[in-house]
């Protein structure tokens, strides 16, 4: 039995395009991170935890973070000695004012807030002499 030409042409054209179609689920599967991020959770539920260091050899490390705003964000401060002098306290004058810390050796100190308004910030001792810069975009 013969063939026809046209029944030949169009199974190639069912094969092409159903391998095609597949494809773009073939470049999902390579790139299995894309898949599990939860599209759907709001972009405020996300917390932006920045981590810091204070004490030797670098002090206050590091010197700045950038977060988006509109986004809560947690500080997490671990003290490798105990705060020494004024620089031996923390603060996020901006956004917590009344909330002074200080630092213990093996410690971490906590802030959480939410900047809203895109710009630079500062966190500093008790008395605004800054530690490190917070840019907000
Ligand atoms: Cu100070």
């Amino acid at each position: 039995m013969k063939i026809p030409p046209n029944l030949i042409l169009i199974t190639i054209l069912i094969v092409g395009g159903f391998l095609l179609l597949k494809s773009p689920t073939v470049v999902t599967t390579t790139n299995p991170i894309l898949e599990v991020t939860p599209t759907t959770v709001p972009v405020t539920d996300k917390v932006q935890i920045l981590k810091a260091t204070y004490g030797p050899p670098t002090g206050f490390y590091p010197i700045e973070f950038t977060v988006k705003a509109g986004q809560p964000v947690r500080l997490e401060v671990l003290a490798t000695e105990n705060g020494r002098g004024c620089m031996g306290s923390i603060m996020v004058p901006d956004f917590l004012p009344d909330d002074i810390q200080f630092f213990t050796k093996g410690e971490t100190n906590v802030f959480e807030f939410t900047p809203t308004i895109p710009g630079e910030y500062q966190i500093t001792c008790g008395m605004g002499i800054p530690h490190a810069s917070l840019v907000v975009k």
